[in-house]
């Protein structure tokens, strides 16, 4: 575009205005009149409307980040869980007030066609949502910055339950389209797969030359990320498989139309569906094209779109960043060694230096089963030329790690980037680590056991590159917008600077003392609750119990994670009412709120699943209980119901075996809209607790070292199973099929066993402590008044959870990118 275009204007902020723009994009851009649009119709032209608002400071960023070339941080992910996008563009464009008005003068209600909306489920929790938070954080903080990934034409599955079991329903998020994407079509990039290599066509060294056998079309489409009020518009490209587009003449004409069609489908697998794997992948091919497919037309793109055509590409790392989430996106170590060598003609040494100074790598996870590792056959077959350069960086790579420690072959296999055992496979973390010239944890424990376990002899290699981010969320989506109420409270106690400034929420600690504020607290509190009520009344016919509290755990299902702990602590409850042991009338009002989707192939997690259906049946059917104790377990939880769900709750679950949930983010969630929180010692739960003080936190459990110590030792579930007589109650009454209707070998039989036998996450052994915990948290919550002022103590203590903070840290410590300012 020239530099003369003169610039869009944004269109004036009035409800007059804005009626003209949603009836404008309604006649023209849907074709319909207002009293024969459909809700899609209308939800569109809102959406529309909305993003007209935006679209001049989108062009204009683009515009600048063209003309100042400054250091750019491409955020390589394969999930981008987004959630509703129309909230955040009304917010980001300070258009609430005036979008509700201006439909409403029309007869609409806009809650209405927001409820159109089906949230873009592009990842599986945690990890993808986290993605979501940076980027929003890296447009409020003026970072020239782009997302990039894969835009899944089925996100997240669609969870239901059928006589309470799982069943995983497709979500085809875009059915009725998205007023949020712009294709590019005239940007595709192909990209290769397949093949063999043979002798370079250039003399650089090191260099050969691919082959490939085929290939796909990459067609990006772009999405507004929208900073908060500060004119930036960022950029999330998601990239979409086609089929090359001259594929069926060669087949068409040879008469061969179904094959032609069929390799059409081939192709545009790619990008059909999100892997619903946490922490597991299972090394699937289809998943390995993914990961190539998105990474390779992201280089591509920035390379040959974004920098200038004779950019010397010496300079690419004062110029750029790309920040690898995970190992998913790893295979662009290989891809960018492949162009500058095979493409460019560098020799390898040059190569390399510039390799090594543009790519950091994030890892998620602690769990061994959780590390990516390709089989060498199925990485060469699809990536012959990649697998050469994998081998060479190995080698390389091991002969400095000889050089270091000398003699110690065993570290030397340790270390390999190809593992030997139990097939050859290529380490993606291992290739990460090696490649990036920082690796950060995301949360202090969990970067410290990185260095000092997962990764140990890499941090004894190489220390500075270590170091930590603690993870954070974005205060806009989670507080702001999910808890209205309370963001006008905290606004008229300390202003509205919170919002991109989340520390200021320390001024909140002095009204915690005020009976005022506190009233309003828990006034807001309610309110929420009776949402939520209404919500899962209408949408799952659950009923709360009365006012009582809110117990959350919400989170991927998953073993570690010990939704089984929650459950004998229910149990526990309801058998200790039922045998007389605990007075009915002693027991707080609770209900106890789940939300999680389990991985399709993970039985344990979805026979856990069943069996918290079961239990929330027989508890919430039991008149004796007269409503006190109340399981609600909502299906498909998403992003949309974590909005709904986090601002009710008065109590946060974080009880995962210590050691092994890398950060959490829902616990920072939780702790900013005023939920106290119930944990361990693990993730960032410990930066949480020493933050908002002991007294405001329930801690329970072993510490990681003395998890590790006990697994070391031998640990015997059976041992706490006979010498705990409360635990041996609830975990027979489990067992004896009570809550299965007698069955004692599906669900329930099979936790048991895994429970009392095995019991890998040591469940049994925090059990005591738990439920000492949970008495902790009952008489505590018998004082409302003093719990809401350590609610409020939670919330002020907080600030330092906000994903500004962590990506002004990425900055700082990984980065060396600085903010720009828009208006130079
Ligand atoms: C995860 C970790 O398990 C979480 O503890 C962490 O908070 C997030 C973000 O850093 O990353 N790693 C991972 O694979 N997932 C995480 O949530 N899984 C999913 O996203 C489902």
């Amino acid at each position: 575009m020239s530099e003369n275009t003169p610039p869009l204007a944004v269109p004036e902020h009035s409800v007059e205005s804005f009626t003209r723009s949603f009836l404008r994009e309604l006649n023209y851009g849907r074709g319909v009149d207002l009293d024969r649009a459909s809700a899609n119709d209308k939800y569109f032209a809102l959406s529309r409307a909305v993003r007209h608002y935006l679209t001049t400071r989108w062009l204009e960023t683009l515009r600048n980040q063209h003309r100042d070339q400054a250091k750019t941080v491409a955020y390589l992910s394969a999930e981008f869980l987004l959630g509703p996008q129309l909230e955040n563009a009304l917010l980001a464009a300070d258009l609430e007030d005036i979008a509700r008005d201006a439909l409403a003068n029309l007869g609409e209600d806009i809650e209405e066609l927001r409820a159109v909306e089906v949230e873009p489920g592009l990842g599986n929790g945690g990890l993808g949502r986290l993605a979501a938070c940076f980027i929003d954080s890296l447009a409020t903080l003026n970072v020239p910055s782009v997302g990039y990934g894969i835009r899944y034409e089925y996100g997240i599955f669609k969870q239901t339950f059928v006589d309470g079991k799982q069943v995983e329903k497709p979500d085809h998020w875009l059915h009725l389209g998205s007023p949020w994407e712009l294709p590019h079509p005239e940007y595709s990039v192909p990209v290769w797969f397949g093949g063999h290599t043979e002798e370079a066509t250039n003399s650089a060294e090191g260099a050969r030359t691919w082959v490939p056998s085929w290939h796909v079309t990459a067609k990006p489409y772009n999405y507004m990320v929208p900073g908060y009020r500060n004119g930036r518009v960022n950029t999330l490209r998601l990239w979409s498989a086609r089929a090359r587009h001259d594929f069926d003449l060669r087949e068409f004409n040879a008469g061969e139309y179904t094959e032609a069609v069929r390799a059409r489908t081939f192709a545009e697998n790619i990008s059909k569906v999100l892997y619903p794997e946490d922490s597991t992948p299972q090394g699937k091919e289809l998943r390995l094209q993914q990961q190539y497919f998105f990474v390779a037309a992201s280089l591509r793109d920035f390379l040959d779109h974004v920098l200038p055509e004779d950019y010397d590409l010496h300079n690419l790392p004062n110029r750029i960043t790309w920040q690898l989430n995970d190992t998913h996106p790893v295979i662009a170590v290989p891809e960018l060694m492949r162009i500058l060598v095979d493409e460019k003609g560098w020799d390898w040494a040059d190569a390399w230096a510039v390799t090594q100074k543009v790519f950091a790598y994030t890892c998620h996870t602690l769990l061994p089963e959780a590390l990516e590792v390709w089989p060498v056959e199925l990485l060469g077959r699809l990536l012959p030329r990649h697998l050469e350069i994998i081998y060479r960086i190995n080698e390389e790579f091991l002969e400095e790690v000889r050089e270091a420690f000398p003699g110690d072959e065993l570290r030397v296999r340790r270390m390999s980037i190809i593992a030997e055992e139990p097939g050859r496979a290529v380490r993606m973390a291992h290739l990460a680590t090696v490649a990036g010239f920082k690796v950060n944890g995301v949360a202090e424990l969990h970067s410290e056991l990185l260095k000092d376990k997962v990764l140990n002899d890499f941090a004894e290699m190489w220390p500075d590159k270590f170091t930590n981010v603690t993870n954070g969320v974005t205060p806009r989506r989670f507080v702001r917008l999910a808890n209205p109420g309370l963001s006008e409270l905290i606004t008229a106690g300390i202003g509205d600077g919170w919002i991109t400034d989340l520390e200021q929420l320390r001024n909140l600690e002095p009204l915690a003392d005020d009976p005022e504020f506190r009233r309003a607290f828990r006034d807001i509190k309610g309110a929420n609750k009776h949402r939520l009520a209404q919500v899962l009344k209408d949408r799952d016919g659950i009923e709360l119990a009365g006012d009582g509290m809110v117990d959350a755990m919400v989170k991927r299902l998953h073993e570690y994670k010990r939704q089984s702990l929650k459950l004998l602590h229910i149990v526990s409850l309801y058998e200790g009412i039922k045998s007389g042991r605990i007075p009915l009338e002693s027991v707080t009002p609770r209900t106890f709120v789940f939300g999680a989707k389990a991985a399709p192939g993970y039985v344990r997690a979805k026979e856990t699943i069943e069996l918290i259906n079961a239990i929330g049946r027989t508890i919430n059917a039991d008149a004796s209980l007269e409503g006190r104790l109340k399981v609600a377990f909502p299906p498909n939880y998403n992003v949309t119901l974590a909005e709904m769900l986090i601002p009710a709750a008065d109590l946060s679950e974080q009880i995962s075996l210590a050691g092994k949930e890398a950060s959490g983010t829902g616990n920072m969630k939780f702790a900013l809209n005023g939920a106290l929180t119930i944990g361990t010692d693990d993730g960032a739960n410990v930066e949480i607790r020493k933050l908002v003080g002991d007294d405001h936190f329930f801690l329970f459990g072993m510490s990681e070292p003395e998890a590790s110590d006990l697994q070391a030792e031998g640990y015997d579930p059976g041992a706490y199973y006979e010498s705990d007589p409360q635990l041996k109650a609830a975990l027979n009454l489990i067992g004896s099929g009570h809550f299965t209707g007698g069955d004692r070998d599906g669900a329930a039989g099979s936790i048991f066993a895994s429970l009392t036998q095995r019991d890998r996450f040591m469940a049994l052994a925090d059990f005591r402590s738990y439920m000492d915990a949970q008495e902790r948290v009952e008489s505590a919550y018998a004082d409302y008044e003093s719990w809401s002022r350590s609610a409020i103590l939670n919330i002020a203590r907080s600030g330092f959870f906000s994903s500004d903070r962590s990506i002004q840290d990425y900055l700082d410590r990984i980065w060396g990118a600085k903010p720009i300012d828009q208006n130079h």
